[in-house]
């Protein structure tokens, strides 16, 4: 049976959140059984806005931390960070030469994230999905479990492979990549806000659950978390009319597997409060044995280290095959 080939990163931006866990790592563990998994910390991508060196180095770590944590097994997985395998920011040169400009300023997350700002933001935050279809591609990977905020920069990596592949003559060369995203819980949204997404930028800590929270903390994030001034509601159609009842219940599903209607048959009509203490403890079963790992393996710099040296000579090692050929198809004179 042929396997699938994996690729996911995350930015070492900040503190990682629940959104993050539930859209994507948590996934990863769960697919790192079945096919070959590459898991990267992309602090190339981190650096489209401008990071404390400092921090970022933190965060890096944290982040590689975080994935051993949440159970992806570096003897099953490759977990590596970005900037240790030059090959990425070879490929996204390669593929900013094939990605339109129009094709780029349809991407909804640059605008977003630069607002009205666009003529300050930096260079790389526009051309980030080609850099993001390079890490893609240059394994060749055919599944990216990702959260839906990503869905639009996936076709995007699909149109640059198909137009590459159709330029250069080299049928089916690069594969077309599928999205692997969760029905449900592919956007978390905030605690504050049920219209905007959980995310590490949010000045709000309470709109988040950060993987590193402790149970206190948990407990006070859930109580202050917006419902509604109703009861809860009695059918799946009326809560996904509120936007942060919805939200809390794909939560509740999200860490307990339980479903919706096993929820609803449980809480349906009663006030929140039996609710929120429930899921909080859901929260702090699932999340804080994450954060305690965490915190364990930020004390052995000396390990994860070496999990980040092992699993980028891989990464080389792989990427260096593609790359080759790339260079080969394109026509760069050989050495
Ligand atoms: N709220 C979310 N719900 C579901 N999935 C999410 N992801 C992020 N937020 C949510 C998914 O997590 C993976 C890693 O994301 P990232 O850290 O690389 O970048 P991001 O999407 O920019 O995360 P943030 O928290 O929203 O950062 P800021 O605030 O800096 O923009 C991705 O697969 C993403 O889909």
């Amino acid at each position: 049976m042929n396997k699938k080939t994996v690729l996911s990163g995350v930015q070492p931006t900040g503190d990682l959140h629940l959104g993050n866990y539930l859209g994507a790592i948590k996934n990863f563990a769960k697919m790192q059984n079945e096919n070959d998994c590459l898991f990267c910390v992309v602090d190339l991508h981190a650096i489209t806005i401008f990071q404390d060196p400092l921090e970022l180095r933190n965060n890096t770590y944290e982040t590689t931390a975080a994935y051993l944590a949440c159970g992806i097994d570096p003897k099953k997985s490759i977990i590596f960070n970005q900037s240790q395998v030059p090959g990425h920011a070879e490929l996204a040169w390669i593929l900013n030469c094939i990605c339109r400009v129009g094709w780029l300023n349809r991407m909804t997350q640059f605008k977003e994230k630069s607002g009205k700002n666009s003529e300050n933001m930096s260079s790389g935050l526009f051309t980030y999905p080609t850099l993001m279809a390079a890490d893609i591609l240059l394994y060749k990977a055919t599944h990216v479990p990702v959260g839906s905020d990503q869905k639009q920069h996936l076709e995007l990596t699909r149109d640059i492979a198909q137009k590459f592949n159709n330029d250069y003559k080299s049928e089916n060369f690069f594969p077309l990549p599928e999205p692997y995203i969760e029905k449900d819980i592919s956007r978390v949204m905030s605690l504050r806000d049920g219209n905007s997404k959980m995310s590490k930028s949010d000045p709000s800590d309470y709109s988040r659950i950060n993987l590193k929270d402790d149970q206190d903390t948990i407990v006070k994030k859930i109580k202050k978390s917006k419902t509604a001034d109703t009861t809860i509601p009695i059918s799946d159609d009326q809560i996904n009319k509120i936007p942060e009842v919805s939200n809390l219940f794909n939560i509740f599903v999200g860490v307990t597997g339980l479903t919706k209607s096993e929820l609803l048959s449980k809480y349906a009509g009663q006030n929140f409060s039996n609710f929120k203490s429930d899921l909080s403890d859901a929260l702090i079963e699932k999340v804080c044995p994450i954060g305690n790992e965490v915190t364990k393996l930020m004390q052995d710099k000396k390990y994860l280290n070496q999990i980040m040296y092992e699993g980028a000579m891989k990464a080389r090692e792989k990427s260096a095959i593609v790359l080759k050929d790339v260079y080969d198809i394109i026509g760069f004179v050989k050495q």
